[in-house]
């Protein structure tokens, strides 16, 4: 306990020193220590103020998320809570400073609200970033932040859960100073001078409890919270959390302070006991656990990446470059014609121009990441490159080609990555003369938004390149995920069985426009058949005819979007695939979609009849769940939590269900694999139960914990 938290007296100042690396969190012992800190400075003469602080990076991450799932499972931690420390930081006789840098996220901020004042670094940063793991503030945060930023501010930042810079901080008045200098002695002498100032005053030091000076009216609270729920129902569609939060900050107005942090503390009970909760924490740790490579330690050495170069200037190309140039890494873009190069700069210039207007950069911004991307149709600088990425068509003769360019032109020790999205990245290897430099780094459209990296490790690829590509997508601000060099890697393969059967459903009875509505409902940003319109169904089309052993003889292959595409109808691209769409890219059902859906039924004796959303669910998501216990029993993913940060970060799966593979989990293993038995005496073949959920169902395992054991 000593050690979590360190106390000293500094020119009659007490300073309390939270030193729980890497974030800070309050994990059992650091509130102890805080409160031991506390009482023993207010009675200590020499003190006249005390200052609270964070050692290393950061002030405080905020709870320990690790202790929540003891607190559901029964195993509850004994020591004071939160609350008590916030208490006796608000009603200790002798000034108290939270000196912030880093992060003050959730209960870190809390604490940091139980002090009299708050300053911090220019470079902090705060928030209540609990409604993301599917909680809400749960040490007084939402009855004491509307006191101190106002209501509409604290609605924003406890539904969102969006952190703010020092400079907002304190405009708002969550901060009363931003101390100058950049290091943690300028924060702690900084700290030191202001405690002391404010011990000498005669000034009464206000208990943030007690204001109530940026409290608004009931009607404007109403108002208010209206307004946030209904952006939430927006931005977070699905998510529990941000209602909840909303409604405990509205308690701030139309309750006493004492009854409003009981409230708060229901809810906060209500929301952590809850599968949401349950989802966000899962998926909080598996992004971080999917950087963890079993056979890459942390301190495998990395190759610089300072220049970057690009083959091919189309969607994924372009989208590519700017990942690169948002990074502040040069990169150059090369395409085969002027014409071609001339049409993907337009494009990247029509994004950043797109996301200017919507605030996400300034026009400065975009002139430096424009400035940072090289268009070309030579192979200038490639040669100095230290990572060349191959974004050209999905052809396996084309790839081979120009990976045998490459090799003649790149420096020794540069990275090759192909962004190949189904191709045998050991097969492009293989064409040139270093396949230990080759990875694949398969990115999702568009490239400079989605937030998911699939970093493909061939057989030869070689440990420093994986490590190189882990390092890499953190600097992109992508979450990199390594998985193994099959058909379609984890995300895609897993993909064309779900939209498989979102086409066999309709053909045999049930409407698209019910097919996508109860996935939309069970949270997915989007139903499979609108995917596929999004994407192009052509896309589909070339994938079957091109992998002709997906779909062997003698077994039921999907029709209706190869007999879409006869039609010419690609999806938006064409206004029209399994809707049609307007000028607005509005959708609408298509009686002649119905039509051509009777004729691939009777002519092809496929039985129609009622189908329900049940049925709709589980042949769709329990497609995935199949399809990624193959995927983990081959090895292909690590771990099974890899498996759901590739779907809720590559392909819109609700976040608050976890993942497929933990909503598997959830449903139960057991009942999983009745369900696939019941496809499988259905519908034959391609509903053949995988070993490994057959395994576990008989085990009473789960896929969490198998990965768990076996990584
Ligand atoms: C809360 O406070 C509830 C309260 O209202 C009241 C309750 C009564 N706990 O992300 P990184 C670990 S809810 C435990 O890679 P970065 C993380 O797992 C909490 N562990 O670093 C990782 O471990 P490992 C509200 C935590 O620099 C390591 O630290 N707070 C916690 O990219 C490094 O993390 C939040 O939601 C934690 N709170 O980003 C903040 N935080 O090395 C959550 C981190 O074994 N945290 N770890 O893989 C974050 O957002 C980021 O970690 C942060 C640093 C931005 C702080």
């Amino acid at each position: 306990m000593a050690s979590l938290v360190r106390t000293s007296v500094e020119a009659g100042v007490g300073v309390i020193t939270v030193d729980n690396p890497p974030v800070n969190a309050l994990s059992p012992g650091v509130p102890e220590g805080i409160l031991a800190g506390v009482e023993a400075f207010v009675s200590d003469e020499r003190v006249r103020a005390i200052v609270l602080i964070g050692a290393g990076r950061t002030f405080i991450a905020g709870a320990d998320i690790k202790e929540f799932g003891k607190i559901t499972s029964g195993k509850k931690r004994r020591g004071p809570g939160l609350v008590t420390v916030v208490h006796a930081l608000e009603d200790s006789l002798k000034p108290t400073v939270a000196a912030i840098h880093g992060f003050a996220f959730g209960g870190g901020l809390e604490v940091a609200q139980g002090c009299h004042y708050r300053i911090a670094l220019e470079s902090a940063r705060v928030g209540q970033p609990e409604v993301k793991l599917g909680i809400i503030p749960g040490a007084q945060g939402t009855q004491r932040l509307p006191r101190l930023a106002g209501v509409a501010k604290a609605l924003e930042m406890c539904a969102l859960g969006d952190p703010i810079s020092a400079a907002e901080a304190h405009r708002f008045g969550i901060l009363d100073a931003v101390v100058p200098g950049a290091g943690h002695d300028d924060l702690r002498a900084g700290a030191v001078r202001f405690a002391g100032e404010v011990g000498d005053s005669k000034e009464t030091h206000a208990k943030v409890r007690e204001r109530e000076g940026k409290l608004c009216s009931p009607d404007e609270c109403r108002q208010l919270c209206g307004a946030a729920a209904a952006k939430v129902r927006k931005v977070r569609r699905g998510h529990a959390a941000p209602l909840r939060a909303i409604e405990a900050v509205g308690c701030s107005v139309t309750m006493p302070f004492a009854e409003g942090v009981k409230r708060e503390s229901e809810i906060f009970r209500e929301c952590l006991f809850s599968t949401q909760s349950k989802a966000l924490i899962h998926l909080f740790f598996a992004e971080r656990q999917a950087r963890k490579i079993p056979d890459v330690p942390k301190d495998t050495p990395v190759r610089p990446i300072r220049a970057a170069a690009v083959l091919g200037a189309g969607t994924m190309g372009g989208g590519i470059a700017m990942c690169y140039a948002n990074a502040g890494i040069p990169v150059r873009l090369k395409e085969v014609t002027q014409e071609a190069l001339e049409r993907g700069m337009a494009t990247i210039r029509m994004n950043y121009e797109r996301s200017a207007k919507r605030g996400r950069f300034t026009a400065e911004q975009v002139r430096e990441r424009l400035a940072l991307i090289t268009p070309q149709t030579t192979w200038d600088g490639f040669g100095e490159a230290d990572i060349v990425v191959e974004a050209v068509f999905e052809n396996m003769a084309l790839k081979k080609e120009v990976f045998r360019e490459i090799d003649a032109i790149a420096r020794k020790g540069a990275v090759l990555a192909t962004n190949t999205s189904t191709l045998d990245v050991d097969e492009i290897a293989q064409a040139t003369s270093r396949p230990q430099d080759v990875i694949g780094h398969h990115f999702f459209s568009p490239a400079n938004i989605m937030r998911l990296l699939e970093i493909v490790r061939g057989k030869r690829t070689a440990k420093d390149v994986v490590a190189t590509s882990m390092m890499l997508a953190k600097t992109l601000r992508k979450v990199g995920v390594l998985v193994g060099n099959c058909h379609g890697f984890v995300g895609n393969r897993m993909f064309h069985p779900y939209r498989r059967e979102a086409q066999f459903l309709a053909e045999e009875g049930a409407r698209p426009v019910d097919i996508d509505r109860v996935l939309y409902e069970f949270g997915a940003a989007m139903g499979p058949l609108a995917v596929g319109d999004l994407a192009g169904l052509d896309i589909g089309m070339r994938v079957r005819k091109e992998a002709p052993h997906l779909y062997p003889p003698g077994v039921r292959r999907p029709l209706a979007e190869d007999a879409l595409c006869e039609l010419g109808r690609y999806g938006q691209k064409t206004k029209k695939g399994w809707y049609t769409y307007g000028d607005d890219r509005s959708r609408h059902e298509d009686p002649e979609v119905d039509a051509l859906l009777l004729e691939i039924s009777a002519a092809n004796g496929i039985e129609r009849r009622s189908i329900s959303d049940d049925e709709i669910l589980e042949r769709t998501v329990f497609a995935l769940v199949n399809e990624g216990a193959r995927i983990l029993e081959e090895g292909m993913a690590l771990r099974s939590s890899d498996i759901d940060v590739i779907y809720a970060y590559g392909y819109g799966f609700p976040p608050f269900r976890g993942g497929p593979m933990f909503y598997a989990d959830l449903v139960g293993l057991d009942r999983v694999l009745d369900s696939v038995r019941i496809l499988h005496a259905d519908h034959g073949h391609w509903w053949k139960p995988a070993p490994l959920l057959e395994q576990l169902a008989a085990e009473g395992g789960s896929f969490s914990k198998w990965s768990a054991a076996a990584a």
